[in-house]
């Protein structure tokens, strides 16, 4: 990578984190589609059609002999000169990575998370358009911060009215005493999450009542459960904010039933890697 590119000097780029599990590429059209809508929001043309990029995210796969995987695909305005003018890069640079993650320990999916609320809050919608996986994450870097600085591992991010609206690179969900699952709508400033989308669907198909509803730190706190979604996360229970349990201060019932049925789907829906 050229050190004038403009991803690497000011942001200036895309992102996607895709995930494989069992040989399957899980979601990926959805991720690519969301990928190249985050590149036309930006001016961005990305040198392969939707079908090309397709192909070698499959071929990253292969080549590094992996199944079971994390994506990374950046696409930057390529290499520039020194000044932001993007009409001075001609090429956009494509670099896909297929390797692995693990966010938070193993424990941690068993046990449930502590977390607290950040100081940094969302930047509103109407100045930083939340959808836009850009790579400018900043933002999300300060709220990570906070949480090691509180001796946790995650935070969760209010945006500037107090409605709760994400967590540092995931979404949220809480269970209410009445057995209902609630999360922020996209309205409110929140990336809309391909593995939020795929639990609710999931959720509803399981007979739950899931309503896409703004809540505040209140509502977090006296929530029966919760837990937080993302490609890189998966489903993670949560059983502490702010210092105030969560329910039982255990990962709940809702929340075990949609981790195992998360699983179970993942395993076998998806793009095949090496052919069915
Ligand atoms: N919100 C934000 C701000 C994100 O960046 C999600 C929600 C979850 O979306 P998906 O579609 O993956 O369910 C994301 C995605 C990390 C990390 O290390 C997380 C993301 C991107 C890069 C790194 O936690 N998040």
């Amino acid at each position: 990578m050229s050190v004038f590119d403009h991803g690497f000097l000011y942001g200036d780029g895309v992102f996607e984190g895709t995930r494989a599990y069992n040989g399957r590429i899980f979601k990926l059209q959805e991720h690519l589609e969301r990928l190249y809508e985050s590149a036309h929001h930006i001016l961005l043309d990305i040198p392969l059609s939707i079908e090309e990029m397709k192909e070698v995210t499959l071929e990253a796969v292969r080549r590094n002999n992996l199944r079971d995987s994390y994506i990374r695909t950046v696409v930057s305005r390529g290499p520039g000169d020194l000044g932001l003018d993007p009409a001075k890069c001609p090429r956009a640079s494509v670099v896909i990575i297929a390797d692995k993650i693990s966010i938070f320990p193993q424990e941690c999916y068993e046990r449930g998370l502590e977390v607290i609320t950040a100081v940094t809050r969302q930047r509103p919608a109407d100045t930083f358009e939340p959808r836009l996986k850009s790579l400018n994450y900043l933002n999300n870097i300060l709220v990570k911060l906070e949480a090691a600085h509180a001796g946790v591992m995650e935070a969760l991010v209010l945006n500037t009215q107090g409605y709760v609206v994400e967590g540092s690179g995931c979404n949220i969900f809480i269970v209410n005493k009445k057995g209902e699952l609630l999360t922020p709508p996209p309205y409110l400033g929140i990336l809309e999450g391909i593995t939020r989308n795929t639990v609710i669907d999931i959720a509803r198909q399981e007979g739950l009542t899931v309503r896409e509803t703004p809540f505040t730190r209140h509502e977090l706190y006296i929530s029966r459960e919760c837990f937080l979604t993302g490609t890189a996360a998966e489903v993670i229970p949560v059983v502490s904010i702010d210092r105030r349990t969560v329910g039982d201060g255990v990962p709940g019932p809702i929340t075990r039933e949609l981790m195992k049925k998360f699983h179970d789907y993942a395993q076998e829906n998806g793009t095949p890697v090496y052919g069915d």
